[in-house]
């Protein structure tokens, strides 16, 4: 007998925390900000003998969805009916929170309550009676705090007492009188019909109906008594209500919470907390965009400086290991190994360390909440340009991957909008692409602070393009106008060690996949096609780069850069892989020294814009194919970056010239 548990509650009151304390090995993504988790998760755990199956769900404020991921959350708990919820409330807010608990308790889901963020809500002051709360809402509650595993044991043992009691609580919530004689009328037309009230508990059917609630009306379809409810709903009950029966009963639901808390909790004087303070500054009317770029640029110097000696560490112990191949006797074999793997894929795990690095930088912004301080200042500004909000989160998360990133926005609600966040998604820089921007800005720039500038200027240049992408889509191919946006806002908190190791662990596996799989592929691919015919001045690569340069001329690349482009939509650090290939010098200086004599300043600029822009890579296709469910989307995508790519690069090559760059 294996127990299925949920874990629901509103978004980032730390449901992912809770799921990786409870199930051995689990590394749930867990940061500061709502939304992160989109998608339901599994894992087994054991307690006393007892085998349990427990499902992290995206976080939701009500089980009326609205986004995609809301939708996961509520149909895991109505369809699939677990044996136990565990029902996560922030404590420090737990009047908002309470109101999730009293929708399940409608659903007559068998609730558990982690009492949550114990901690916060102890230093806010509050003073809240446990027992007491439990008692009244009739449902076990544990307090915990998830990032120090307190409550977790006790968390275990109600869990499975709730699990072993089968019994489902009965804790009615009582509304005014009216609401409860419209509650009646529609519950003795749907105790009618047996196939619904097998399936659905019968006043929680009654309830979303009269507010209305479409995907229950959608279950109703084909009922016998569907034309009567129907029409019991529509006419007689709304008229009787006076108003819209949701905000009746989402009032009423408030008007008990706070009865409820009336005697459960108690509040302190409010101080002046540490998140206010730091909020003055960072969502600041004025400062709080510049602070956003300062910091941008100071993440990259720092990515830039501090990971410049690791990469010479690893260059070394690739180039030693590399050397040992020196000594096989049959020469396309030993150039094989020495050139296209060592000099190939070798080259490119160098790069191993400025991703770490940028990634360190990554989570400490997110996990201290900024994150989703930079997003709230973006969004306002997208807000004015007549652009939606909510669409920052997705692309801030772009800077490490664009496919979590185009994930995310799963949280947004309007489809239009979130189409259009997906579509502008792929200009925001990727780690992937860090690779190719350390090469060329390191070979014109040294380790001077121009170089780590430089980098920066890409992500910004991302961002912008992506501003006036989604301006361009608003006025032709999305029209309408964006909905207001409301965004919760974290607490600020000190990043924990355990958090960031896990961004660092993720973000290392991945890469480490991917130089087994596509990045392993392009150096085979690219060192056939720049070894063969063999012997010969005119490689395969040659040619096909003499075939391309042609329309890359006015951007300065000569063939050796119109070649690695080539290959870059399996993945874009094999960019780097080519030029590593085709320059065939020894080590990272001398490639440098190579690129940096081959192109200027100017045209190593518009290579960097030119590969930020023009294609989103194979994985990032795949995840617009199925987030969209549409070709043509993706289709859409390449196209619009492969003609953007080119007009930039051209554009700062002229713009250069006539400032009188070279
Ligand atoms: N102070 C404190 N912080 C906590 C506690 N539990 C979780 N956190 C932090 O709260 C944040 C959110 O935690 P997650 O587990 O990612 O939250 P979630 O509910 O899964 O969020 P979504 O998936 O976005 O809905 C993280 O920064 C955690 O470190 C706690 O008990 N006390
Ligand atoms: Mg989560």
């Amino acid at each position: 007998m294996v127990y299925t548990v949920a874990l629901i509650g509103n978004p980032n009151v730390g449901k992912s925390v809770i799921f990786n304390n409870l199930v051995p090995g689990a590394r749930q993504h867990v940061g500061n900000w709502p939304g992160k988790t989109v998608e339901k998760k599994e894992g087994r755990f054991h307690h006393k003998g007892v085998e349990f199956n427990l499902v992290d769900l995206p976080g939701c404020y009500s089980l009326t969805a609205r986004a995609v991921d809301e939708l996961i959350a509520r149909d895991f708990i109505v369809e699939e009916k677990p044996d136990v919820v565990v029902d996560i409330v922030d404590a420090s807010n737990i009047e908002r929170n309470l109101y999730l608990t009293l929708l399940l308790l409608e659903l007559e889901a068998n609730v558990v309550i982690a009492l949550n963020m114990y901690d916060i809500a102890e230093e806010k002051g509050y003073r809240i009676d446990v027992e007491k709360l439990s008692e009244q809402l009739g449902v076990p509650i544990v307090p915990t705090v998830a990032i120090r595993k307190q409550g977790m044991e006790e968390l275990k043992d109600v869990i499975l007492q709730t699990a072993e009691r089968k019994v489902v609580r009965k804790t009615k919530i009582t509304y005014s009188k009216e609401i409860e004689a419209a509650i009646n009328s529609i519950t003795q037309i749907i105790q009618k019909d047996e196939r619904l009230t097998r399936k659905y508990p019968v006043r929680w059917l009654a309830i979303r109906l009269l507010e209305g609630d479409e995907e229950v009306l959608e279950k109703i379809k084909g009922s016998k008594c569907e034309g009567e409810l129907t029409k019991a709903i529509s006419t007689d009950l709304r008229e009787r209500l006076g108003e819209d029966p949701e905000i009746v009963l989402a009032e009423a639901r408030y008007s008990i919470i706070s009865n409820l808390l009336r005697t459960t909790l108690v509040k302190g004087a409010k101080k002046w907390t540490m998140t206010d303070m730091l909020d003055k500054v960072f969502l600041h009317k004025a400062l709080g965009i510049p602070v956003f770029l300062v910091l941008m640029w100071a993440t990259f110097q720092f990515t830039f400086i501090v990971s410049a000696p690791f990469m010479s560490i690893i260059e070394a112990i690739i180039a030693w290991v590399g050397s040992l191949f020196e000594a096989i006797p049959n020469e396309i074999l030993r150039s094989f190994f020495v050139d296209g793997i060592f000099g190939g894929l070798g080259f490119v795990m160098t790069f191993i360390a400025p991703i770490f690095f940028l990634f360190f930088a990554l989570s400490i912004l997110e996990d201290s909440g900024y994150l989703a301080r930079a997003a709230f200042v973006m969004d306002r500004l997208m807000f004015k340009l007549g652009l939606h909000g909510k669409s920052f989160i997705p692309m801030l998360l772009g800077f490490g991957c664009n496919l979590p990133a185009i994930m995310a926005t799963r949280t947004i609600e309007d489809e239009k909008d979130r189409l259009l966040t997906i579509l502008i998604n792929p200009l925001m820089s990727c780690s992937a692409r860090l690779p190719v921007y350390v090469l060329v800005a390191g070979a014109f720039w040294g380790t001077t602070m121009y170089a780590g500038t430089a980098v920066w200027g890409m992500y910004i240049l991302g961002i912008v393009l992506a501003i006036l992408m989604a301006l361009f889509f608003r006025r032709t191919l999305l029209k309408g106008k964006p909905a207001p946006f409301i965004m919760e806002l974290p607490l600020y908190r000190v990043p924990t060690f355990h958090g960031t190791v896990i961004h660092m662990w993720e973000r290392g596996v991945v890469f480490l996949k991917k130089a087994g799989t596509y990045l392993l592929g392009g150096a085979i691919i690219l060192w056939f096609l720049s070894s063969f015919p063999w012997g010969s001045e005119q490689s395969y690569v040659y040619l096909l780069g003499n075939l391309l340069s042609p329309i890359f001329k006015p951007l300065g690349f000569g063939w050796e850069l119109s070649a690695s482009l080539i290959f870059a939509f399996m993945a874009k650090e094999i960019v780097v892989e080519a030029l590593g290939l085709i320059y065939a010098v020894e080590g990272e200086t001398a490639i440098k020294a190579a690129l940096a004599s081959s192109i200027t300043p100017l045209s190593g600029l518009a290579f960097m814009s030119f590969v930020l822009i023009y294609i989103p890579c194979l994985a990032t296709i795949g995840v617009i194919k199925q987030e969209t469910g549409s070709w043509k989307w993706v289709f859409l995508t390449v196209l619009y970056e492969l003609i953007l790519a080119y007009v930039v690069a051209l554009m700062i090559v002229v713009v250069g010239r006539m400032l009188g760059f070279s």
